[in-house]
């Protein structure tokens, strides 16, 4: 970009007031009980953004029962007609329009994501995603069904209870519309735990949910740590299901402690070793475009992020030197300049893990085309990187990076291709590059993941549905599908005098 060119794009709010750093609990802010708090940093600058309350297994059990307790027959949001409920939702979303360069400031500082990536992807899939679920509100009905003898049945779909959800770092604020927006819409109510490293746009949600009308207790916003807050929300007696993103790891502890607790339902959305198919008929420059924008999106810290990428023979040499090209015209730099692509990795624990892989592909022989480094006197910038000739045995190719780390690999058939991208334990994304519609269709089929993109990279939709196959989870977030994880399903039986 040019400086001329930086004008029609919005600009960060100059001085981002953190206003909102408390619990929020029956629509108030609330000091933790145990008195702790905790710090939230910038990871571009590493300075202190302020300290937030830090939630711990008392506020939790605080936060359950106002949730109960505003769930409960005959409260304002049971009673609430289903109409009213779709409207509230886009008041919300109406609320986050007004708000967008604020928050979208805030996500920028929290998580050191460029600002113009947090207003025009997170922010716009946080508004749509509530709108999407606004919509839903009146039209979640059962159905009515033909049985045998004398009776007539009909089923109803009814809230689940006190939802639970857990949310990482990574796209804070999609992440937490992504978990209330369904719940929501089905008349649940919601303890939700932001991330530890990101809790400020859920906070100043918060503000909004209150403003927008929403009843006290509906939705309860606890900022603190996984395994003090987190787990007291997985194991809770009285919280009657969980959604959770992050690690796949701590997805087996959560499943782990629903099933030791009170058998709450889960719904889990992991982590992925995304294979990502480019054959000698593609569009070249797309398929090169497309995989990089998978591989550095986010500094490579997305759950879909394309870190497996299979180039077939014929285009492997020419596929490798336009990628190259391409990752070294990445701007990385300040989060809050318009022409920033790339910002850092969101902590040092985070870095440390992704510094690792990279030496660990060098010592394993993968080929480092590009990048390999830390970004000098920029704390937690990581250069671009680029392997080429990695190998399926090597850990940059089975471990999750979270980084951003392009791994090349090249295959002959298409039938060796599809082998080797389902042989991993994750099954969360993959993506296809060809003209031939045909092996399109039938490399889809054979691909083993909850979402296959088709010559495109990360299209996602508040209409269609996600989530994964094998160790990336269980269920689906997203369009119609995820309304049947937020609501029990009540099977209505009528014996009648006569067959009717
Ligand atoms: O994840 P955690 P971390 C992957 C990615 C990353 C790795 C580790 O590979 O490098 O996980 O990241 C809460 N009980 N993903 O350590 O710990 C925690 O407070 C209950 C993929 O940040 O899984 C936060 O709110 N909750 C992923 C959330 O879990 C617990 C996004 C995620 O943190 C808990 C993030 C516990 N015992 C990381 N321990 C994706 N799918 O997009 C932690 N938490």
């Amino acid at each position: 970009l040019s400086p001329g060119d930086i004008s029609p794009f919005p600009q960060p709010a100059k001085v981002p007031e953190v206003t909102h750093t408390q619990i929020f609990i029956n629509n108030e802010w609330l000091n933790s009980i145990n008195g702790k708090k905790f710090q939230t940093v910038n990871p571009a600058t590493g300075v202190k953004i302020c300290d937030v309350e830090e939630a711990d297994e008392a506020d939790v059990d605080k936060a359950v029962e106002a949730a109960r307790a505003a769930g409960q027959r005959g409260s304002p949001w049971r009673s609430l007609d289903v109409s009213s409920r779709g409207r509230l939702l886009h008041k919300l979303a109406d609320l986050l329009e007004r708000d967008r360069v604020l928050l979208a400031t805030l996500e920028a500082m929290d998580t050191g994501k460029p600002f113009l990536h947090a207003f025009f992807i997170d922010l716009d899939g946080s508004i749509k995603t509530l709108r999407y679920y606004a919509g839903w509100a009146d039209k979640i009905h059962g159905k009515s069904l033909p049985v045998d003898e004398n009776f007539v049945c009909f089923t109803k779909h009814e809230p689940v209870g006190v939802c639970g959800a857990i949310v990482p770092w990574n796209f804070p604020l999609l992440m937490f519309t992504w978990k209330i927006a369904p719940a929501l819409c089905c008349g649940n109510t919601v303890v939700i735990k932001p991330a530890e490293q990101t809790p400020l746009t859920a906070l100043h949600v918060g503000a909004l949910i209150k403003e927008a009308g929403f009843p006290p207790g509906v939705v309860n916003i606890l900022p603190g740590f996984g395994p003090t807050a987190g787990a007291a929300i997985a194991r809770h007696m009285s919280i009657d299901k969980v959604a959770f993103t992050g690690s796949t790891e701590v997805g087996q502890l959560i499943k782990e402690a629903a099933a030791k607790s009170n058998l709450k339902r889960v719904t889990l959305e992991l982590g992925g070793k995304n294979p990502c198919i480019v054959f000698a008929d593609s569009d070249l420059q797309l398929a090169v475009e497309e995989a990089q924008k998978g591989a550095f999106f986010n500094a490579g810290q997305a759950c879909t992020a394309a870190s497996r990428v299979f180039v077939q023979d014929e285009v492997y040499e020419e596929f490798v030197r336009l990628s190259v090209e391409s990752a070294k015209r990445i701007v990385s730099g300040d989060p809050m300049d318009p022409r920033t692509t790339h910002g850092p990795q969101i902590d040092q624990k985070q870095f440390d893990k992704v510094m690792g892989l990279i030496e660990s592909g060098k010592e394993e022989g993968a080929i480092l085309e590009c990048g390999g480094q830390a970004q000098e006197g920029k704390g937690l910038y990581i250069q671009p990187t680029v392997f080429s000739g990695v190998k399926d045995n090597m850990r940059i190719a089975k471990e999750e990076i979270f980084g951003p780390v392009q791994c090349i690999l090249r295959f002959k058939s298409q039938e060796e291709a599809i082998t080797r991208a389902n042989s991993t334990r994750y099954g969360l994304a993959a993506a296809v590059f060809t003209r031939n519609v045909d092996r399109a269709l039938s490399v889809s089929s054979a691909l083993q993941s909850g979402t296959v993109w088709v010559n495109c990279y990360n299209a996602l939709h508040a209409q269609t549905p996600f989530g994964g196959y094998k160790m990336s989870g269980n269920g689906r977030e997203l369009g119609e599908y995820a309304l049947a994880e937020y609501s029990e399903v009540k099977a209505v039986t009528i014996k009648l005098a006569e067959k009717l």
